[in-house]
Formats: structure tokens, C-alpha cells, sequence
């Protein structure tokens, strides 16, 4: 009889950006624990091309089942699951592409193959904060999510989590713990290996 193979997951982490010293995402990412997955964890940099050539790289030398994207969204306060990615880079930073298509050509958009709304519910389901984005903005996020699926062969299931501040970034209590993220993170890849 066959063995059945765990489901291969990759899970990347961006690097800390915009001056500050950690990125929650990152820090999660790398606590992560899955018993029921071959999991691969990825450090990216916060850089646009550099990080979408990693994590494809990536894909072709791990062939994962399930790639699972996160980063901080600094204005939110749940775990967000992202829908769609769109073929625009605008980082509205000096120096940084504006305006400009990821793939020119490409898509307008990609929706995210992974079950968005099942990682929500899981998630919740957890005991933490969650709700469905329709958008990861324009930035990092937004580039490497729309390359991943651009990449991604057929039954590959790509998608993307942002994560908010943790409350040692920010003013307020009101935030998500590290550990809730990380919670949050395994309940999210769990619903991704299902089905
Ligand atoms: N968040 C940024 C890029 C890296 C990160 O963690 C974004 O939302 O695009």
C-alpha cells in the first residue's frame, strides 16, 4: 500500500521594514508548529523582486502542496486572510516602483487558491481575531502574493496572511498576542491542508 505523504507547506515571514526592529509576522512564522505538515519556514526580505525570486525559487526546489505568504498590515487589529492580489506596485516611497505593473501583461488580479474563508473560521475558531481582506494593499505584500500565484502550479494552493502589530510594537492593548499569532498561523495552515 502506498504511504501517504504529509502535505508539504511552505510558510514565509517578511523582515522587518519601515524603521522598525521585529516584524510580528516573521517572529510567528518562526514558532509555527505543525505536526501534521512537512513544514519549511522562509525568512524574506521586505524588498520588492527580491522577495517574490526567493519564495518562487523556493517553490520549485520544495515543490510545496500549500504556500502560505504572511507580513505585518500595521492598521489592523485581526488576523487577515487575503482574497485577491492585484498586478500593481505603488509603494508611495521614494525609489520604489509606482504605478507599475508586477507582470506586465499579466492579470489584473489573482484570487487566492487557499480556502480564505475556512482559515477565517479556523482561526476564530482558535480564539483569535479574524476577518476575510479584500485587499493586501500595493505594497511588498501585494507583489509577492501576485507572484506566487502568477507562479504556482495547477493544485498548488497559494495565499497570503497579514497579521497585525503585537502590542510591544504599539500603543494599546487591544492587539493580538505573539503567541495568539502564532495560534492563529497554525489553525490557518491546518485549514489549508484540509479538503
Ligand atoms: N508588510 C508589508 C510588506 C512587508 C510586511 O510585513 C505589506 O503589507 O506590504
Amino acid at each position: 500500500m502506498e504511504k501517504i505523504r504529509k502535505p508539504r507547506v511552505l510558510l514565509t515571514g517578511f523582515t522587518p521594514f519601515g524603521g522598525e526592529t521585529v516584524n510580528p509576522a516573521l517572529e510567528a512564522v518562526n514558532r509555527v508548529r505543525c505536526p501534521e505538515a512537512e513544514l519549511r519556514i522562509l525568512e524574506v526580505p521586505t524588498v520588492f523582486g527580491d522577495s517574490a525570486r526567493l519564495v518562487t525559487a523556493e517553490m520549485d526546489a520544495f515543490r510545496p502542496d500549500v504556500v502560505l505568504c504572511v507580513g505585518q498590515a500595521a492598521g489592523r487589529s485581526a488576523v487577515t486572510p487575503e482574497r485577491v492580489a492585484i498586478n500593481v506596485d505603488d509603494a508611495r516611497i521614494p525609489e520604489q516602483p509606482v504605478d507599475a505593473p508586477i507582470v506586465p501583461g499579466g492579470p489584473a488580479a489573482y484570487f487566492a487558491t487557499v480556502p480564505v474563508k475556512d482559515m477565517v473560521r479556523a482561526i476564530r475558531e482558535a480564539g483569535v481575531p479574524s476577518e476575510l481582506s479584500n485587499s493586501a494593499g500595493t505594497y511588498v505584500c501585494n507583489h509577492l502574493l501576485y507572484c506566487v500565484l502568477h507562479h504556482a502550479g495547477p493544485g498548488v494552493r497559494a495565499g497570503f496572511i497579514h497579521v497585525p502589530c503585537i502590542p510591544e510594537q504599539t500603543e494599546g492593548t487591544d492587539r493580538p498576542s505573539l503567541a495568539q499569532l502564532v495560534t492563529a498561523l497554525e489553525a490557518a495552515v491546518s485549514a489549508c491542508c484540509k479538503g
